[in-house]
C-alpha cells in the first residue's frame, strides 16, 4: 500500500533519568539511519551503560522540528527499548517507518532515548494533560517514585504526606522537578476539617499541628456531640475568621520551613452547603456552625454565612502566600457557581463524571447546551499560573465482558483522557485497588503523543472530533452514562492507536 520513506537526520542526545545511588545510566552514539533497501524501516542504535544496573527501562522520544518539541508519535518500534535492556554497546532498534499511514518525508528528525535505572518508561505524552492523583502514604525514600509521579504534568499530592515528621526535611519536590521541571506538586489540605487521628503527639507531624491549631474551633451538634462529616473527621467552624487564620497559618508554616514546597494547594472540599455522610454511627444531632440550635440543613443563614466563609478562606490564603500560589478546588460548588470558580486555578471532579452532571452524566460534561458544561467550567478559572486545570479523577472500577469472552477493566483513566483531549483537561488513573475513595497512582497502559491541538473539537450528531499536529481523536456517543458512555478512537500519524468500543478495544 504505501508509502514514501521518510528523510531522516539523524541526532544523539542523551537523557539519563537516573537520579542518584553509584551509578547512573549513560545512553551514548545514538544513531539513526534509514534503510536503503526500500523496506521501510529505520534503524536506531545506540550505546548503553550503567555500572550497577543489570537491566534498563528505555523509552523512545522523538523531535519532528530539530529538538524544539518532543512530542512526535513514537510508533513501530520494535528490539532494545521498553523495560527490560541490559546495558551494552550497539543496542539496536528497528524502527518501522514505512508501516505508519501519514506521509512526513518533510522535518527535521531527532531521536532521543531515556534510560532510567528505576524500571520507569519516560516515554512522551502530548498534548500535556497527564495528571496523578494520590492521597496515600506514597514511600518516597524509593527513588523510583520520584521518577514515576515527575510524569505528570499536575500531580495532586497529600501535603501531609511530604509534610510528616519523616519527610518535612526531604527536598522530595526538588527531587521530583530534576526530573520534570514543569510537573506542578499541589498538596492536599482539608477545607472544613480535622482528624481525630491527628490527636497524639505522635500521629503525622502536620495532621497533629494541624489538630492542636484548629481545636478551639470544633463545631457541635444540636445536641452537643462533636460534628462530623465523615468518620473521625471533626467539622471546623470556617464561620470563625480565627478558624481560618488557623488553618492557613499552619499551612503556611509548614510551606515555609519543610523542605517541600508546593506549588500549591488543593482544598477538599467546597460545597454549597455541608455535606454529612449518612452513614455516621456515633455521632446524634446535626451540625451548627453558628450555635442557634439549628441545624446547618435548616439554617438557611448558616448555608449563607458558610459560602461566604470558603470565599474568605480562599482570599486569606491568597493573600497570605500570593497570587501565584496555586488553589485548586474539589467539590460542587464550584462546578455550577462561575463566581466562586473564578477565585481557583483549578477544579477536580472527584468521582467524574457522577457529581453535579445530571443524566447522561458523561454527555452532559461535555454538552455546550449545558451550562456547567466542561468547556464553561474551565473558561471560568484563573490563567495565570499556567492553568487552567481540569483535574478528572475517579477510583472505581467497572468491568465488562470483551469479545472474546474475558474479563476486563475498563481503565477510566484512558476515558478520561479522551475527553481531556476534547476540552484540554487532565485526566487522572488509578490504581482501581477497589478499595472506594482510595485515591492512589495509576498510569495509562498506552502512552500516546500526537502534538498539540490545531484546533476545537467538532461535533455532527453523535459523533465529536478534534485534530492535533500527529492524530486526531473521535468519540461517538452511546447511552453518554458513566461508565460506558462513548467509544473513542485516537489517531496518530493516521495508525490506529487507541480505540474502546466495548466489548471491543485497541491495542
Ligand atoms: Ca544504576
Ligand atoms: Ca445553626
Amino acid at each position: 500500500m504505501r508509502a514514501i520513506v521518510p528523510l531522516l537526520c539523524s541526532c544523539c542526545i542523551l537523557l539519563a533519568a537516573g537520579l542518584t545511588l553509584a551509578a547512573d545510566p549513560v545512553v551514548s552514539n545514538v544513531r539513526m539511519a534509514e534503510r536503503t533497501d526500500g523496506s521501510g524501516l529505520v534503524d536506531i542504535d545506540y550505546d548503553l551503560a550503567d555500572a550497577d544496573s543489570p537491566v534498563l527501562a528505555v523509552a523512545v522520544q522523538m523531535s519532528a522540528d530539530g529538538g524544539a518539541q518532543w512530542n512526535f508519535p513514537v510508533l513501530n518500534m520494535t528490539g532494545d527499548v521498553g523495560s527490560n535492556v541490559a546495558p551494552g554497546v550497539d543496542r539496536h532498534i528497528v524502527w518501522n517507518a514505512g508501516a505508519i499511514p501519514t506521509r512526513f518525508s518533510e522535518g527535521q528528525y531527532r531521536v532521543r532515548l531515556a534510560a532510567s535505572d528505576r524500571g520507569v518508561l519516560h516515554k512522551p505524552h502530548s498534548p500535556r494533560n497527564i495528571a496523578i492523583t494520590d492521597w496515600s502514604a506514597v514511600n518516597w525514600s524509593d527513588p523510583a517514585n520520584w521518577e514515576k509521579y515527575a510524569r505528570a504534568d499536575i500531580f495532586l499530592a497529600m501535603a501531609a504526606s511530604m509534610w510528616n515528621q519523616q519527610y518535612m526535611n526531604v527536598p522530595i519536590i526538588d527531587r521530583i522537578k530534576a526530573v520534570n521541571p514543569d510537573v506542578k506538586v499541589i498538596g492536599y489540605i482539608s477545607a472544613k476539617t480535622a482528624q481525630l487521628s491527628g490527636e497524639p503527639a505522635g500521629a503525622n507531624a502536620f495532621w497533629h499541628e494541624w489538630y492542636v491549631r484548629t481545636r478551639p474551633f470544633w463545631v457541635y451538634t444540636t445536641t452537643g456531640d462533636t460534628a462530623q462529616d465523615w468518620p473521625g473527621n471533626v467539622v471546623l467552624n470556617i464561620l470563625d475568621p480565627a478558624c481560618r487564620t488557623a488553618m492557613i497559618e499552619t499551612v503556611m508554616d509548614f510551606q515555609r520551613t519543610s523542605a517541600n514546597h508546593f506549588d500549591g494547594i488543593l482544598w477538599d472540599y467546597f460545597n454549597n452547603s455541608l455535606w454529612v455522610y449518612d452513614g455516621l454511627t456515633n455521632v446524634t444531632g446535626q451540625p451548627d456552625m453558628d450555635g442557634d440550635g439549628i441545624g446547618h440543613a435548616q439554617d438557611y443563614d448558616e448555608q449563607v454565612a458558610y459560602k461566604s466563609a470558603e470565599v474568605a478562606l480562599v482570599s486569606a490564603l491568597r493573600d497570605s502566600l500570593g497570587e501565584n500560589f496555586i488553589q485548586v478546588f474539589n467539590g460542587q460548588r464550584a462546578y455550577s457557581d462561575s463566581t466562586f470558580a473564578g477565585l481557583a486555578d483549578g477544579l477536580m471532579y472527584e468521582i467524574f463524571p457522577t457529581l453535579l452532571f445530571p443524566q447522561p452524566n458523561m454527555k452532559s460534561a461535555l454538552d455546550p447546551a449545558y451550562p456547567f458544561n466542561l468547556y464553561a467550567a474551565r473558561r471560568w478559572l484563573r490563567s495565570g499560573n499556567g492553568g487552567p486545570w481540569i483535574v478528572m479523577s475517579n477510583p472505581w472500577r467497572t468491568q465488562y465482558g470483551d469479545i472474546d469472552g474475558g474479563t476486563h477493566y475498563i481503565m477510566s483513566g484512558n476515558q478520561w483522557r479522551a475527553v481531556a483531549m476534547l476540552m484540554d483537561g487532565y485526566a487522572s488513573w488509578n490504581s482501581h485497588d477497589g478499595s472506594t475513595f482510595s485515591y492512589t497512582y495509576g498510569w495509562s497502559d498506552n502512552d500516546i503523543s500526537v502534538g498539540e491541538p490545531l484546533g476545537p473539537p467538532v461535533s455532527d450528531g453523535n459523533f465529536i472530533r478534534r485534530d492535533f499536529q500527529y492524530g486526531r481523536i473521535e468519540l461517538e456517543w452511546k447511552t453518554g452514562m458513566y461508565p460506558d458512555p462513548f467509544k473513542y478512537r485516537i489517531w496518530a500519524l493516521g495508525q490506529r492507536v487507541e480505540e474502546l468500543a466495548v466489548p471491543m478495544h485497541f491495542p
